[in-house]
């Protein structure tokens, strides 16, 4: 008989335009719920759309293993659904604009926020737009973040979120680590 499926929910945050919307369209299997609006407001000059609930995406792993990718809106009004997502989520990628420094102080209250929220669960650093020219190198933004990579436990990684390849990447990276702290766990109880 065929083993039950486990189920890794994974929440994919970051500010606005940071590429979570990409990210989950970029490797889904399904085809991806996205909630895009047209930008009415004051971020209407940045991007055409902007996500007003969230993105829902799933991705096969293993034998029996589905991940479900949940994309947070951007825009802090949307806050409500950031609780509920963190809540159940068993792991978090944060998304960081390389190419967009004025972002990286958003970013980082987001990384404070769901390091509260959700301090159980594994999480990682992705900055995206990495192909970019003016992308700013990992070990560049890790200090704008208030973050010293030397001490900081939290993995961290430079993609494309249009290239499937970097997007499988960032998810074996947070599964790893999910199996590394399940084990833990196990081992210590
Ligand atoms: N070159 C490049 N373009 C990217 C990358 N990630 C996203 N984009 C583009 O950046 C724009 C914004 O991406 P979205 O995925 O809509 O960003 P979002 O984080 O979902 O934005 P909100 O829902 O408004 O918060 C889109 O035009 C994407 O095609 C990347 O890594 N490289
Ligand atoms: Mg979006």
């Amino acid at each position: 008989m065929k083993a039950p499926e486990q189920i890794m929910r994974v929440v994919v945050t970051g500010p606005v335009g940071a590429g979570k919307t990409t990210f989950i369209k970029t490797i889904s299997e399904i085809e991806s719920i996205d909630t895009d609006r047209r930008a009415t407001d004051e971020m209407a000059h940045l991007k055409p759309t902007t996500t007003v609930a969230m993105d829902f995406g799933r991705v096969t792993f293993g034998p029996n293993m589905a991940l479900h990718l949940y994309g947070t809106p951007g825009q802090e009004r949307f806050n409500f659904m950031w609780d509920i997502l963190l809540r159940q989520a068993h792991g978090i990628v944060l998304l960081a604009p390389a190419h967009r420094p004025k972002d990286f102080f958003a970013a980082s209250r987001l990384l404070r926020y769901a390091r509260q929220r959700a301090p159980e669960a594994p999480l990682l650093i992705a900055a995206t737009h990495s192909d970019l020219p003016q992308a700013w190198p990992i070990a560049d933004i890790l200090p704008a973040f208030g973050i010293d990579a030397s001490e900081s436990q939290i993995p961290t990684l430079s993609i494309n979120a249009t290239a499937e390849r970097d997007v499988a990447r960032t998810l074996i990276a947070l599964v790893e680590r999910y199996a590394e702290r399940s084990n833990a766990k196990r081992i210590a109880s």
